[in-house]
């Protein structure tokens, strides 16, 4: 057979990895184990051309490093709770448990087609009670360490999912999965703290880098937005009926307390209605609604008109005596610091904007070289000499801000802190499909977790269609029979906790649970957990580059002081795959530029699919369907398909008797894309292994042919790099050689340091500027003679077509380039 069908191969390969299960881990200690991941996918409808791409850059590295002896875990479930399937169960009158294991089904099977290398033993749902079962046990863990608790805050809330959302959901200001505007909300409400990770959080960033990419660590790092200063505690002095009050602020800058000339409360913290005048009341009342409506976006726009409220009221600065306004807005955060802060407009842009919105004094009192703010309008905010400022003039930034934490906590009224901006992170959701929460409300025990031996608690039976629509409260409220249940602790008249846990709750612990998927006494076992984790090589958008990857590193430390596992981050590497484009820009329903990869893979096959996906450019960057070529792709595995066709020697012939040019190109190749593939330079690696295709076409058509042994090694070396991104191809070369399946556990062939020598190199033609040969060729090979073996060449002499030459430029020995007349 010398056709290379694709449908035929494709057809003859699965059933034999079916029955052979060479991609699951023996976890038997006798090789280096590797833990290979993928982010799992969410089942929304078929795989698409993003999954394509994520998905053959992680089979590549598992795929690489089966090759070379490791023992690999690669597993793959889906992430299947979540909004999505609510939404859709509520269209179309049916349960969100149909359209999701719909969903599943049609993934896998596109999977299975896509060739993944995974142990599908392993595969997990979170949407099942025997894995939620566990999502429900962790959090009692972090229940009873007090990391799970319940308070009464405002949150965001969208008004059209009606769900809150944690911080992390809501992106400039709107939802990240309905772009409506989100609003505020009081609400009684689940929280994980987060924020007594947060130095931990940013610490073990150290044991990520060069590992993750900058940029993400930069992300995480923002995130948590560690910033050093002090709280300065500030009196408030009473007046008229309104007693006096303390409040403190938060302050990277007290260096600069001699230059604040007001103070600002929060217009939206509940201390501002306590502050203010009875008087002014009814003004701040009005200025706190419109607050309400405002978007995050609109409120931290720095272009926007400042606006606020004075309170009537005064505060005293503690280190100077100076009595200073008291005005509520709405630039001052509630939930960040304090929720008050000193204003200092002469070196603070937003108070010098709200200064000068309601002419309110402006006091230089660190001299920087610039123009006074007063004067400019532009915030004077660099490093310089202390003036105005008593016994701290004279002083630099650092020593300033060093002098006057002594001073304040001398005088006991302040004292040096560390603020975050990383905030609890908020865990309910008033929606149905999710992860119950596993506590009871008992009205004399209170909150009381539901017992081990009683978990799961399922979702309840039944509801569907309108049922599940948002209310606002969570739609398993409405199932009283679910709802009421003894108190287990004091068996009295009891009710159950009726939200439902955020989905990134499910997702930050599965990486553990896939190492042993099955077992019932336990999420997952420690000591399995511990030979395998930390995850060698993680692979996922940049989408998630804080929320899940957060979240995952908090539950990994709990765990870790829990003693459950033995490190404490859970992903060893990060690589960020780019996405694929189509036209330069994401493929969307709305550009109509969207690329159905069922059809691709009909029209190209998988294996042309999946290699222009890793070969387009490096992981990282993106990839632009427009500009790629599966059909070149195609051709490319038909050649190299097309050795098998022509090794004549027999399996197990002795390369060392073969050709030494052929065999030190095989040698270089197997030892150069291993280490490219290492680097994650897969594209590169490809590259490599065209070339060696190409060489060895030469081989065979040239004077070695096809009988000789170093073909063979040559062909086989192609068959076993090529199982890495085109494994269909790669297995029927390989049975095309006289070998039993299955390439995929081949392994990678030894490299002969003795061949790595140069003893050839391809040499490149060109006729007025254009490659039209490669020529493998001795690397001293000389000038005279290369120039007549490019002459000699079948392609130059078609494209010359009897012309004559003006000049031949030879470099030695990897260049010619033709001229013609
Ligand atoms: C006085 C001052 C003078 C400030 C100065 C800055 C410059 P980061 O670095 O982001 O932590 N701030 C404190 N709490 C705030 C809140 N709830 N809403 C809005 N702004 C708040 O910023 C800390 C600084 O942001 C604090 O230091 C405070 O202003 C302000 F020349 O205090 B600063
Ligand atoms: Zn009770």
């Amino acid at each position: 057979e010398t056709t290379y069908d694709v449908a035929a191969i494709e057809a003859r390969w699965p059933a034999v990895w079916e029955r052979l299960k060479p991609f699951a881990p023996s976890d038997d200690g006798e090789r280096e184990r590797r833990y290979v991941l993928d982010m799992f996918p969410y089942p929304s409808g078929d795989l698409h051309m993003g999954h394509a791409e994520a998905f053959a850059m992680g089979d590549v590295v598992a795929r690489y490093y089966r090759q070379r002896g490791f023992d690999v875990l690669h597993p793959i479930g889906w992430d299947s709770f979540g909004l999505p399937a609510e939404n859709a169960a509520i269209k179309r009158n049916a349960h969100p448990a149909d359209w999701t294991y719909a969903n599943i089904e049609t993934q896998a099977t596109s999977f299975r087609r896509y060739a993944i290398s995974a142990d599908w033993s392993r595969r997990i749902h979170t949407s099942d009670p025997e894995y939620y079962r566990w999502t429900q046990w962790l959090f009692v863990r972090f229940f009873q360490q007090r990391l799970a608790y319940r308070r009464n805050s405002p949150v965001n809330w969208c008004p059209k999912d009606l769900t809150v959302l944690a911080n992390e959901q809501v992106v400039n200001g709107v939802c990240d999965r309905c772009g409506t505007p989100v609003t505020k909300k009081n609400l009684n409400q689940w929280y994980f703290r987060i924020t007594d990770y947060a130095d931990r959080l940013l610490d073990d960033m150290e044991q990520l880098k060069g590992h993750w990419p900058e940029r993400v660590l930069a992300m995480q790092r923002n995130w948590i937005g560690r910033s050093e200063g002090a709280h300065v505690h500030f009196r408030i002095e009473a007046q008229g009926d309104q007693p006096e009050n303390d409040i403190a602020v938060f302050t990277t800058r007290p260096d600069t307390l001699y230059g604040a000339t007001f103070f600002v409360v929060a217009a939206d913290a509940e201390l501002a209605l306590e502050l203010v005048m009875p008087d002014r009341r009814a003004e701040l009342e009005t200025y706190r609604e419109q607050v309400k409506n405002l978007s995050e976006i609109e409120r931290q726009a720095t272009e926007r008109e400042k606006t606020g409220v004075f309170t009537g009221r005064y505060a005293i600065n503690p280190l100077t005596g100076e009595k200073l306004p008291v005005w509520a807005a709405d630039y001052v955060l509630a939930d960040y610091g304090t929720g008050a802060i000193m204003a200092v407009p002469a070196h603070d842009q937003r108070d010098l904007d709200f200064a000068r919105a309601f002419d309110l004094s402006v006091r230089t009192v660190v001299d920087t070289g610039a123009e006074d703010a007063a004067a400019t309008g532009i915030a004077t905010t660099g490093e310089g000499t202390l003036v105005n400022s008593g016994e701290l003039s004279g002083l630099d930034r650092d020593s300033a801000i060093r002098r006057a934490i002594e001073l304040i906590e001398q005088q006991g009224t302040g004292e040096h802190t560390v603020n975050y901006r990383l905030r609890d992170w908020l865990l309910s959701r008033q929606r149905f499909w999710g992860t119950p929460i596993p506590i009871i409300h008992c009205p004399s025990c209170g909150e009381v977790p539901v017992p081990d031996d009683q978990l799961p608690v399922t979702l309840p039976e039944g509801l569907r269609g309108e049922a599940l629509a948002p209310k606002g409260a969570s739609p398993l409220a409405a199932v009283e029979e679910w709802v009421n249940v003894p108190c287990p602790s004091c068996g009295g008249a009891a009710r159950r906790d009726t939200d439902t846990m955020d989905t990134f709750v499910d997702s930050s612990w599965y990486y553990l649970r896939f190492v042993d998927p099955h077992l019932e006494t336990a999420p997952f076992d420690t000591d399995a957990v511990n030979r395998w984790l930390p995850v060698g090589q993680y692979v996922g958008g940049v989408e998630h580059a804080i929320l899940h990857l957060l979240y995952s590193r908090f539950f990994t430390k709990v765990l870790f002081d829990l003693g459950m596992v033995d490190f404490t981050e859970p992903f060893g590497a990060l690589l960020n795959q780019g996405q694929v484009l189509n036209g330069g820009k994401a493929m969307s329903k709305s550009l109509g530029n969207g690329v159905d990869l069922g059809e691709q893979l009909d029209r190209y096959g998988v294996d042309a699919v999946r290699l222009t996906m890793v070969f387009a450019s490096p992981p990282e960057d993106d990839v632009d369907w427009a500009d790629v070529s599966p059909s070149g792709s195609a051709k490319f595995l038909a050649r190299a398909w097309r050795l098998g066709a022509d090794v004549t020697s027999a399996v197990g012939a002795d390369p060392s008797t073969g050709d030494r040019a052929l065999r030190s190109v095989t040698h270089r190749t197997l030892a150069d894309a291993a280490e490219l593939l290492e680097g994650n330079k897969f594209n590169v690696a490809i590259a490599r292994l065209m070339e060696l295709v190409n060489v060895t076409r030469k081989a065979i058509d040239s004077g070695v042919g096809g009988a000789d042994p170093a073909v063979r090694e040559a062909t086989e070396a192609v068959a076993i790099m090529l199982s890495l991104f085109a494994p269909y191809t790669a297995e029927d070369l390989w049975s095309r050689l006289g070998h039993e399946p299955t390439v995929a556990t081949a392994g990678w062939p030894a490299v002969d340091p003795g061949l790595l020598r140069q003893e050839s190199v391809v040499a490149v033609v060109q006729v007025q500027g254009k490659v039209r040969e490669r020529l493998t060729v001795s690397p001293d090979i000389a000038e005279e003679e290369l120039r007549e073996l490019a002459l000699a060449s079948e392609q130059v002499q078609r494209v010359l077509d009897g012309r004559d030459i003006r000049t031949v430029i030879v470099r030695t020995p990897k260049l010619v380039n033709i001229v013609p007349a």
